[in-house]
């Protein structure tokens, strides 16, 4: 008889990040796949036949546990130079803010983008990779906005695009045009915004490297009318949108988002009720970003128990990027999103599977379900919970990407 799978694994507990059960958990499980799709989830003991005629490769997990391929999706991995003065400036008294205005943030960084080349951005990206994919990581978010000139911002996207061909993981990217003002906009910013709407726009939309479009609506950034216009552009051109908003005060940056159906909003420390309540109406996801809450001593918190009894979709990311968040560990942000966010662990491995490939309009993973790619992660816990609980370590103890192992028992 031939095997209908290519490949099965057995001696695994299955958390599936279905909703049937917590962590939709299945014990003493079993997964086939074929051609890189799942092909069979469930209990071991309902498996239609003999393992070794079910499948090319039998896969012993040996007790261990298996979750979906874990989903970063908001991060700034890419980028030129680092910024930690601008952390010792911070703990000597200065504020994000107040170095923004003053020069440095995010446009110090463009500095430094701008002038490395494309291989550069390449080898650096990848260096801050290595250990989110060592995590179980299989998809991740790249944003570009750290060039703010059209050639910049392309070298950005093209590298973007170049990880995702050259390591094991997907990479879905975004266009953030709209980050910062650029230095040579100083004081013109229409003009920017102007820009970025004739000329960047259609550019990135004829390019098919943007996979969405992002901005950052804050005082320190674009306002309500700039980022609306920003927006009307990009749905126009058939881009779908996401939002920096409410981070560092309520603008009413994620209602805006919601009107225009925007896949996620994200940071939220300042959300108010409006725009909890407009998100949930919208079905767009809240993206909290502890680490940055964290790093910058924030004191506001996203409205976590409101969002939860709004059915708002929660999703958590690392936000990696050298300014507010320089994290290379996805497990530590399940670890912090439970303690200064009070997320649960369930909520917090579904904010990084189901809901972090619903933040990405991702139909096809996030979940451990027949006809779902088969990006899977399996690790050495006791149960769920750990991923949250451990602060450091790495207990992923290997990783299958479109079905193929990627990582493997050591
Ligand atoms: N909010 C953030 O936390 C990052 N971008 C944004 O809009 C910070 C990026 C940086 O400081 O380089």
């Amino acid at each position: 008889m031939t095997a209908i799978w290519d490949s099965l694994w057995v001696d695994i507990d299955l958390a599936t990040m279905q909703t049937h059960a917590p962590y939709g958990a299945i014990h003493d499980g079993a997964l086939g796949i074929k051609d890189g799709r799942i092909a069979w989830v469930g209990p071991r003991a309902q498996l239609p036949g003999a393992p070794d005629r079910l499948a090319d490769a039998v896969i012993e997990g040996g007790g261990r546990w298996m979750t979906p391929g874990l989903i970063d999706c908001h991060t700034h991995i890419l980028f030129g130079g680092e910024r930690s003065r601008e952390f010792e400036l911070r703990l000597e008294g200065a504020s994000y803010e107040e170095i923004a205005r003053a020069g440095g943030g995010i446009v110090s960084t463009v500095a430094a983008t701008r002038a490395a080349s494309e291989a550069e951005l390449v080898a650096g990206a990848t260096r801050r990779l290595k250990p989110f994919l060592a995590e179980g990581v299989t998809t991740i978010e790249v944003k570009s906005g750290y060039g703010l000139d059209l050639e910049s911002e392309l070298k950005m996207l093209r590298a973007a695009r170049r990880l995702g061909e050259m390591l094991p993981v997907s990479v879905r990217t975004s266009f953030l045009g709209a980050h910062a003002v650029p230095q040579e906009f100083q004081g013109r910013q229409p003009e920017y915004v102007a820009l970025i709407c004739r000329e960047m726009l259609p550019a990135v939309a004829r390019s098919g490297l943007a996979d969405a479009v992002d901005g950052f609506c804050e005082g320190i950034a674009f306002t309500l009318d700039e980022t609306a216009r920003i927006f009307e552009t990009a749905t126009a051109l058939g881009l779908r949108v996401k939002l920096h908003a409410e981070q560092l005060s309520d603008l009413g940056g994620a209602a805006l988002a919601a009107r225009f159906g925007a896949l996620s909003a994200d940071h939220l420390e300042c959300l108010g009720e409006d725009g909890v309540a407009a998100m949930a109406a919208a079905g767009t996801v809240a993206v909290l970003l502890p680490g940055a809450n964290y790093f910058l001593a924030e004191t506001r918190r996203p409205p976590v128990a409101a969002l939860r009894r709004a059915g708002v979709p929660i999703a958590l990311a690392s936000n990696c990027n050298p300014g507010s968040a320089p994290v290379l560990s996805l497990l530590l942000m399940l670890s912090m999103g439970c303690t200064l966010f009070r997320l649960t662990p369930e909520e917090a491995l579904a904010g990084v599977t189901r809901q972090a490939a619903r933040a990405l309009g991702l139909a096809d993973r996030g979940l451990l379900a027949p006809g779902l790619r088969a990006d899977l992660a399996v690790w050495d816990i006791e149960g769920p919970a750990a991923l949250a609980y451990w602060i450091g370590g790495n207990p992923c103890a290997a990783v299958v990407r479109n079905g193929t192992v990627v990582k493997s028992f050591s």
